[in-house]
């Protein structure tokens, strides 16, 4: 049985541009390497082709640093993509634009409207609930307008808090299949994942904890050998990514595309 959660036909992803220099970062840990981001993305994308998905890579969008993390733009659910309402000024443009490219995909785009904001990165769907977090860019009123719109499918969403200081809800957990969720100690300890099987991801390798199962595969940032060793012990099959550049502003595995399997319209 197809499992919407981890199960993927297509991917959208956004080959970085040269403005991603400019990109925001909760902390200054250098300047990330565009020759090097590039190389790190054209390996995640042939990635993700690797396990027989379609994967589009839109063209760079310089008036907008961050917009290489498209996650944050949409969430594309099996019957409705819905654009999101970013919380943070210099990505307000980046819904929209994307919202061009899902209508060519999608019968039906929702957009949320505000006066809330939300963020895909705060989003992580399951196979039997959509889960929120709370952020500096999501809010309940975001929350709620979401809620709204995916009812009429008949969606379960369930808000969550996550720890101060961590950007968004999946900075600290993935989805790894229908019953289990990597996540740092410090947000599962807050109880969010009850009824689910949680892997820790190990001390001190907090930043693994935004990795992607996709298909077959889930793929990781490379240079957390303490977490890869745990879920290979678990049985997954592990890609490793260099992530080296796209965390200085923040980024992890799941920012970089938009996983989905589009309605039979394109089908
Ligand atoms: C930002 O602050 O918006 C970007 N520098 C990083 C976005 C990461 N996106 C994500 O975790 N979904």
């Amino acid at each position: 049985m197809s499992k919407h959660s981890y199960t993927f036909t297509h991917a959208i992803t956004r080959k970085p541009g040269a403005s991603i220099t400019n990109g925001l970062r909760a902390q200054d840990t250098g300047t990330p390497s565009l020759e090097r981001l590039l190389e790190h993305h054209a390996h995640y994308v042939a990635v993700l082709k690797s396990t027989g998905a379609e994967v589009t890579t839109l063209v760079p969008l310089e008036e907008f640093p961050d917009s290489v993390f498209v996650e944050d733009a949409a969430l594309c659910l099996p019957e409705v993509a819905i654009t999101m309402r970013p919380g943070t000024p210099s990505r307000f443009g980046e819904a929209g634009i994307m919202a061009t490219t899902l209508a060519k995909i999608y019968d039906e785009v929702a957009t949320i409207e505000g006066p809330g904001t939300i963020e895909g990165g705060d989003i992580l769907v399951t196979e039997r609930e959509i889960l929120i977090g709370t952020s500096s860019r999501t809010n309940s009123s975001g929350i709620e307008e979401l809620r709204a719109i995916v009812s009429r499918w008949n969606y379960s969403v369930r808000e969550v808090q996550i720890p101060k200081g961590v950007l968004h809800f999946k900075t600290d957990c993935s989805l790894l299949d229908e019953e289990t969720i990597l996540s740092t100690k410090r947000l599962a300890d807050s109880g969010c994942f009850k009824g689910y099987r949680i892997i820790h991801t190990a001390d001190g390798e907090e930043a693994c904890a935004n990795s992607i199962r996709f298909n077959d595969l889930v793929l990781m940032p490379d240079g957390f050998i303490k977490t890869e060793e745990i879920l290979l012990e678990a049985g997954y099959d592990i890609q490793k990514i260099g992530n080296s550049e796209a965390a200085k502003l923040d980024g992890g595995m799941s920012c970089l595309s938009l996983r989905f399997s589009p309605p039979q319209k394109l089908g």
